[in-house]
């Protein structure tokens, strides 16, 4: 069953019309836009983005916070400022209460943005990366709020995996305790974002997005309430070398420490991080990662409204 939208989220007209008519939505995040990515190019691949969507025959639904309310389907106007605005906020489900009370504009991270997309009747969303469990965890007790979120929201999420920068073997773990079933999309390797193969297994294999929507079909069926998590790495021929992805995340770790940087700001350190010393190249690659989740993420949208 369907939850009621709530009455303090936006859900545009478009997408409700499109959810209503059971024509296929595609959820989009927008931390990706707005802390994931360097100005101007955060713009650039939130239009493109949804343009390819919409090319595919599906609604894309960018979700965000703007003056403090959380919107299903930001329009183009609404994009641009959540792109370039001064001070836009990085808002995971915790910091919706505090962004609607304050009047602050906000990028949504997984857990906020899958929490947001199911409410408003979407069973499909496509993000880069995943948030999982910090290295260090044991210690700092620091893991994405998108596991526990995606425990209890009958989605299926589009992901490259996590990045190595976090500790991808415990993410993993937490997945089974948590209940998310994990599917690799054409492989038995979980894909490390910017790396086709993280060095783990995934639990299941499909070899098309049919496949994909007929485990979301059968979760639902079941009753079940956590969301099918779909791996799609990015292709081998086009991942970071391997030699130099190792080299710098050890790099970006000791940076990391020695600037003191703790919680909610490690992710967007971190990737800036590596952005930067890989010269721009692991921007390409997450550029490839996100435009091809987008793809298979319409696809599979489009199998489940069949
Ligand atoms: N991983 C990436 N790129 C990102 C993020 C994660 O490779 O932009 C963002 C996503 O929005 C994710 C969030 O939901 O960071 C996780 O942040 P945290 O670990 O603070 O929950
Ligand atoms: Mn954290």
């Amino acid at each position: 069953m369907q939850p009621a939208p709530p009455p303090g989220v936006r859900i545009a007209d478009r997408i409700r019309e499109a959810v209503a008519d059971g024509r296929p939505v595609l959820a989009l995040e927008s931390t990706i836009l707005t802390h994931g990515l360097p100005r101007p190019r955060n713009l650039e691949v939130g239009l493109e983005a949804e343009a390819m969507v919409r090319e595919a025959g599906v609604e894309p639904a960018t979700i965000g916070v703007v003056g403090g309310v959380p919107v299903v389907g930001l329009d183009d106007g609404d994009i641009r400022h959540l792109c370039s605005a001064d001070a836009v906020v990085k808002a995971s489900t915790r910091d919706l209460p505090v962004a609607r009370a304050q009047g602050l504009d906000a990028g949504t991270t997984v857990a906020a943005t899958a929490w947001l997309a199911h409410r408003a009747g979407i069973r499909v969303f496509s993000t880069g990366g995943l948030g999982g469990v910090h290295r260090g965890a044991a210690e700092t007790f620091d893991e994405s709020a998108d596991l526990p979120m995606l425990a209890v929201t009958p989605i299926t999420l589009v992901s490259a995996g996590v990045k190595s920068i976090l500790d991808i073997g415990a993410t993993l773990e937490r997945m089974e305790t948590l209940g998310i079933p994990v599917l690799g999309y054409r492989t038995e390797r979980y894909p490390g974002f910017y790396v086709s193969d993280s060095g783990f297994p995934v639990p299941a294999r499909v070899e098309s997005a049919a496949e994909a929507a007929a485990v979301a079909r059968a979760r639902d069926a079941l009753g079940l309430d956590a969301a099918v998590l779909v791996a799609n790495p990015v292709a081998a021929d086009a991942q970071l070398d391997p030699v130099v992805h190792d080299r710098v995340l050890a790099e970006a770790l000791r940076a990391a420490d020695a600037a003191g940087v703790t919680g909610h700001d490690t992710t967007p350190f971190l990737l800036d991080f590596v952005q930067r010393a890989t010269g721009g190249r692991s921007l390409e690659v997450n550029l490839a990662v996100y435009f091809g989740n987008a793809r298979l993420g319409a696809e599979i949208a489009r199998e489940l409204a069949a």
